[in-house]
């Protein structure tokens, strides 16, 4: 891989993980209201993933979907400016979090709903597939989700029709409070993948350059309109379920000190200045530049009108 574009990686996951640690210090002083899902921990899944998509190209996230938005290429300050609960956001700040999308991106939306993407996903596929072309789709989704019969329609279908679609399950080990190890009687998921006929892998989903790899091999076979593929990548979140404090966080502390020491940028970083690719100082310039950009975005925030009163009905889907 050229530098530029292990750097451009890099950048995007650093993009994620300060606009996160933002997010969730505003959270804590209560400037941004409802229920924000932190990314933190999970970075080198959507960076390395997205690496490989055009703008053309479509995904669907999760509620916990600001690293898949901001490695698709949404605008982080339409995106702070809708935490915030601001009309310039992405919803007029009536969504939040978890109704982020935008179209002209091909990031078709975060969704509050657990396993729900994984059949827009497909839709967005066969979309793709009847109208020609090389475009393809991509679903993020959780281990819990796995769980849920959206999931089972979801892979099947993709995989009858040939549809140009990844599968990319983020396996954080735990559904809100639910460890996975309880809640699903199988080591790997990607099994169940293998079950409908689908190719699955199981990936570090902390690193960053696996990943990648594994989704252009992937990503190249739907554009090859040879069918479905499913990604199982193992990966933890730092932060608690939610940043409410309504969730208390019951995993255990040697657990994730354990998993922060693999902290996805950090291995980046180490492997890029240990073979030479990359010196401190140039990591260093591309922090200060990603700070900067953020600070903008929290002031376009900050200077952003509420919507107005009279427009509480408009743009909603119920009333
Ligand atoms: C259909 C549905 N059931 C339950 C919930 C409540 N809920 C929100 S997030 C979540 C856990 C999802 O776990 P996972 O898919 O592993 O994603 P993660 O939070 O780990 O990223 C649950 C149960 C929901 N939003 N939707
Ligand atoms: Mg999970």
């Amino acid at each position: 891989m050229q530098k530029a574009e292990i750097l451009q990686i890099y950048t995007t996951m650093l993009t994620i993980r300060r606009f996160e640690e933002r997010v969730a210090q505003d959270y804590a002083n209560h400037v941004i209201p409802g229920l924000v899902h932190s990314y933190i921990g999970q970075e080198a899944v959507a960076a390395g993933v997205c690496a490989n998509l055009r703008v053309d190209d479509r995904i669907v996230s999760t509620h916990r979907g600001h690293g898949h938005c901001i490695a698709k290429g949404a605008g982080i300050e339409r995106m702070m400016a809708e935490l915030y609960g601001r009309k310039t956001g992405y919803c007029k700040g009536k969504g939040g979090s978890m109704h982020i999308a935008d179209f002209g991106v091909g990031m078709l939306g975060a969704n509050g709903i657990v396993g729900a993407g994984l059949p827009i996903a497909v839709g967005a596929a066969m979309a793709a597939q009847l109208e020609g072309g090389d475009r393809v789709a991509v679903s993020f989704f959780g281990d819990g989700a796995c769980q849920e019969g959206a999931f089972h329609e979801a892979v099947n279908l993709a995989s009858i029709w040939k549809l140009p679609i990844v599968f990319v399950c983020e396996n954080n080990l735990y559904g809100s409070v639910t460890p996975a190890k309880y809640a699903i009687p199988i080591k790997d998921i990607a099994e169940r993948a293998r079950a409908y006929a689908v190719p699955g892998v199981v990936l570090d989903g902390n690193d960053v350059l696996a990943v990648h790899e594994a989704a252009h091999e992937a990503v190249a076979r739907a554009r090859a309109r040879e069918g479905p593929s499913f990604l199982e990548c193992k990966t933890y979140r730092w932060h608690a379920h939610a940043e409410s404090g309504a969730f208390a966080d019951f995993r255990p502390a040697d657990e994730i000190a354990e998993w922060k020491k693999r902290c996805p940028i950090v291995r980046l970083e180490r492997k890029l200045r240990d073979d030479g690719t990359v010196t401190q100082a140039e990591l260093d310039a591309i922090d200060q530049s990603v700070q900067a950009q953020i600070a903008g975005a929290v002031s376009f925030a900050e200077h952003s009108p509420w919507p107005e009163p009279q427009d509480a009905l408009e743009g909603v889907f119920s009333q």
